[in-house]
């Protein structure tokens, strides 16, 4: 992760060669420790943030502390100058099983309203640059949905999808029954929410769900890859890209047509659009600075 400058200062006066071990431990004392995710920088470039989330015992539960976990990765992710794209992935044998439910089984319904219970799920709709999540074995209930809040979704065949709410006496609550309903449709959105039942990587993608299925020891390294991709272009054109996309899902088609000439016009505002055009007539590679 970018180190702050104020930090770096610290670093370089902290340094003595004579006393590496301490200095050492007075730079793993400055780095996030987390305790149900583990991050880090992937890809040849190291421009991708890889988020695992690890809480195995509980087949990645999203419990209140995970969660806040991946919200202040994605945050520091987001404002990393070196990284043009996150991917979210957990384990072989689970993305996430859903919310904790030995977390909130005792809640109240006034409990829930007066504490704004789970409100801070939507920290991955609210990152700026590109997430992918890379799902192998259950993406379940709010695991599904955090999925959902994800850009992109490449899934092992392994995988499988569910939102199973309605087994436990409740309905989905970050998204389920909305992104769902707008990425495979009423009808199938109808039966995966009130059955319960789990869909497969293959159905998944038939459905719209997923855009491209992998085995499953591949698929972190194919999101990774789409994400060194993505972090090959200019970091301002791909936000406003994401940024015009998103916005189909909140207005009309007229009014989503006028914000993306809006923002078509806008990137000529861009350094990166002129290095961009001339590259192309100079039949060179762009060289973006992200301005
Ligand atoms: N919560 C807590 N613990 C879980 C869990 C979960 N969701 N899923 C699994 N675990 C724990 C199990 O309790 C077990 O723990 P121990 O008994 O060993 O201590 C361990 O993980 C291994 O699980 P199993 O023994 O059950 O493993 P199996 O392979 O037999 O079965 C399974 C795997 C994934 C099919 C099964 O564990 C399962 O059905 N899990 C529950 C899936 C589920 O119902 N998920 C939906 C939860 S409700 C909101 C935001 C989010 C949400 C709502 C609102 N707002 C923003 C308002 C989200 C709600 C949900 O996700």
């Amino acid at each position: 992760m970018a180190t702050p400058t104020v930090t770096r200062l610290v670093l370089r006066s902290a340094y003595n060669p004579r006393n590496l071990a301490g200095f050492i431990k007075f730079y793993s004392s400055q780095a996030p420790s987390y305790e149900f995710i583990k991050v880090e920088k992937a890809g040849e470039k190291k421009n991708v943030g890889l988020i695992t989330l690890n809480r195995p015992k509980a087949l990645n539960a999203l419990c209140d502390k995970l969660v806040t976990e991946i919200n202040d990765a994605l945050k520091s992710f987001d404002k990393d100058e070196t990284v043009g794209a996150i991917v979210l992935t957990g384990s072989e044998k689970a993305f996430a099983a859903g919310a904790d439910i030995k977390e909130m089984a005792n809640n109240t319904f006034s409990q829930n309203i007066q504490g704004q219970f789970l409100v801070g799920w939507d920290g991955v709709s609210r990152t700026t640059k590109p997430v992918i999540a890379a799902v192998n074995g259950y993406a379940l209930g709010g695991g599904c949905e955090v999925a959902m809040m994800c850009d992109i979704i490449y899934a092992g065949d392994k995988a499988r999808f569910a939102q199973p709410e309605v087994t436990i006496g409740t309905i989905p609550g970050a998204g389920g029954t909305q992104r769902l309903t707008r990425a495979v449709g009423k009808s199938k959105a109808m039966e995966i929410v009130l059955t319960g039942n789990q869909i497969t990587a293959e159905e998944a993608e038939k459905a719209g769900l997923v855009s491209k299925v992998f085995p499953a020891d591949k698929v972190v390294d194919e999101a990774i890859k789409l994400g060194e991709k993505i972090s090959s272009h200019s970091q301002l054109t791909v936000a406003m890209a994401k940024d015009a996309v998103n916005t189909a899902y909140e207005t009309t088609l007229q009014q989503g047509l006028n914000y993306e000439k809006k923002m078509f016009w806008g990137t000529f505002a861009t350094a990166d659009q002129k290095e961009g055009m001339s590259a192309f007539a100079e039949k060179r590679k762009p060289n973006f600075k992200n301005e």
